[in-house]
């Protein structure tokens, strides 16, 4: 039986994001904890203090992509515009943590080399880039899915003249690209944020597009007074929704399928949901993510709003060129973006039929010889997601197994919160919770809830150790995979849901697609059922 550990701290929390922000108030402010959070960034923030690149933008809606389990905190702050700016969000989060008195005990410029279980002790040994070692109880990544950075290994990198960029780790003092050729390679839900942005400044910007995506306006602007008066006014109601939806998104899913209305309803729909603009364009119709057939009507429709809106026929057809069903892959939503093709300084590069071949002192070279000569090249490349975060942690568990190890077939793990063989272990946003699947705060709200709660039970009734059965973990993983191929998420076989955006990385769709709403009642059965599926253990007595 493990020993009750003589530790530095109760908790050590990677990370200061959304996730350990909130981690650090429930332990520390609810329950009474002593805990520390370690975040390698100068500041709070997590994803938003790295994602500074041109047009960095949230996609969900600013009145849900916030804190709401405080009705004091929702209704002091104002948000400007329909979706939160990098900036706004980060003046937001630095207001937050400064209102809950968060900062004093985050260590920043912290960065976690390493995590080991001492079964013998039980607790956790938390080292950072400084060689500084601090012991724990309750170790808990809130490290976030997309923060590791993906840029593709591609050969002569760096023999290049110019300067490149990643989106995810842009230069805190910003990038001017007044009068210089711009290469910007990646098209996906960063890159859509970035062309118009980067377009607008650059002397000429070229877009290397791999796969072609689809995109719906986000129809951004400054929020009404009375919007933001309804919003303040309607804490409750919107925290309902956000709780009871699938997504977490302040939108309710339309109860109809696309085979209820006639042909010319279903497109007199479309065009409302493209008007109304955003993610919602998903929400027209319940079937659209499980009928493939209902799906093409949507993607008939995105695809015929890129012909209308670009000009060149050629440059059309290559952008509605789109081989997955619509919302398989993370639908973006943009201000303009098709729009950017129709400008004389942007040009688009099919790098699927012709591919990059190598990076020179002067720019990008494709495969049939094409040279494009480039003072800047913007990787919108992407992340090493959900597990990316946690391996680069090296966390070593139960008898000195890596989680690189444990996972080297795919990620593996009971309600994305635990794995088995590393005790003590909480994983906010794990893989197999539906995590970016979701309207992340508030799928955050609840694991950080969960967790706080489960550290109060464990205390209470004198355990000191938590782990999760493995045969728990076997059935969470298969419905993991069940719940994802009741979707059509699987078919967009080039997604970061499936790790294929990383060479080698093990092809396992890694988020739970049952739902955040099912997910969080599942969750709390578990709880409710005296935490089944886990293993808990009281300490030796003395
Ligand atoms: P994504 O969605 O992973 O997009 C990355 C893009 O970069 C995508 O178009 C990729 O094409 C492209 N890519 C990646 N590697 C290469 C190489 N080697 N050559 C050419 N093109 C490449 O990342 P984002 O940052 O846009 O979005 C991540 C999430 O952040 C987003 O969904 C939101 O949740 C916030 P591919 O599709 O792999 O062919």
């Amino acid at each position: 039986a493990p020993r009750a550990g003589a530790a530095d701290f109760d908790a050590i929390i990677v990370g200061a994001g959304f996730s350990g922000m909130y981690q650090l108030h429930l332990l520390r402010d609810r329950l009474g904890l002593k805990a520390r959070v370690l975040e390698q960034g100068g500041g709070v923030g997590g994803t938003w203090y790295w994602n500074r690149y041109p047009g960095a933008r949230c996609d969900s809606e600013s009145h849900s992509y916030c804190f709401t389990f405080s009705e004091a905190l929702y209704k002091e702050w104002e948000w400007s515009e329909r979706y939160p700016g990098q900036a706004e969000i980060m003046r937001y989060m630095n207001w937050v943590a400064d209102r809950l008195d968060l900062k004093r005990d985050i260590a920043f410029d912290t960065r976690v080399t390493a995590c080991r279980y001492d079964a013998a002790a039980n607790l956790w040994e938390v080292e950072t880039a400084t060689g500084e070692r601090l012991t724990a109880t309750w170790l808990i990544t809130a490290v976030g899915c997309l923060s590791t950075a993906n840029v593709p290994k591609i050969p002569g990198l760096e023999s290049f003249g110019g300067r490149w960029y990643h989106t995810g780790q842009w230069p805190h003092e910003g990038v001017d690209f007044t009068g210089a050729r711009v290469g910007q390679i990646g098209t996906g839900s960063t890159g859509i944020q970035a062309v118009p942005v980067i377009a607008a400044e650059a002397k000429h910007l070229t877009v290397f597009q791999r796969t072609a995506n689809y995109s719906v306006p986000a129809r951004n602007g400054p929020l009404a007074a009375e919007f933001k008066a309804w919003a303040r006014e309607n804490w409750q109601a919107i925290r309902e929704t956000t709780q009871s939806t699938p997504n977490g998104h302040p939108f309710i899913i339309a109860d109809r399928s696309a085979w209820d209305v006639t042909e010319a309803e279903r497109q007199a729909i479309y065009e409302a949901a493209w008007e109304k603009g955003g993610l919602q364009f998903r929400a027209a119709f319940r079937d659209l993510l499980m009928d493939k057939a209902a799906n093409d009507t949507a993607a008939a429709f995105l695809k015929a709003k890129i012909r209308e809106i670009v000009q060149d026929p050629e440059t059309a057809a290559k952008l509605a060129d789109i081989d997955h069903p619509y919302a398989a892959k993370r639908p973006p939503i943009d201000t303009h973006y098709f729009e950017t093709f129709n400008r004389d300084n942007v040009t688009l590069v099919d790098v699927r039929a012709n591919p990059i071949e190598r990076i020179t002192p002067e720019g990008i070279r494709l495969r049939d010889g094409t040279e494009h000569a480039l003072d800047i090249i913007v990787f919108a490349t992407g992340f090493d997601a959900m597990t990316g975060p946690l391996l680069r942690l090296n966390i070593t568990g139960r008898d000195g197994l890596p989680l690189a190890e444990a996972w080297a077939a795919g990620p593996r793990t009971y309600l994305g919160l635990q794995v088995d063989g590393f005790p003590n272990l909480f994983t906010i946003t794990g893989p197999g919770s539906p995590s970016v699947l979701c309207n992340m705060p508030v799928c955050i709200e609840q694991h950080a809830e969960w967790i706080a709660d489960c550290i109060a039970h464990l205390r209470g009734n004198g355990i000191a150790r938590m782990e999760p059965e493995p045969a728990a973990v076997e059935r969470w993983v298969a419905h993991v995979n069940e719940a994802a191929h009741a979707t059509l998420l699987p078919q967009a076989g080039h997604s970061w849901y499936l790790g294929a955006n990383v060479p080698g990385k093990p092809r396992v769709f890694m988020p739970y697609a049952g739902g955040m709403a099912r997910y969080r009642g599942i969750c709390a059965d578990v709880a409710a059922k005296g935490y089944e599926g886990f293993r808990l253990e009281a300490p030796a007595p003395v």
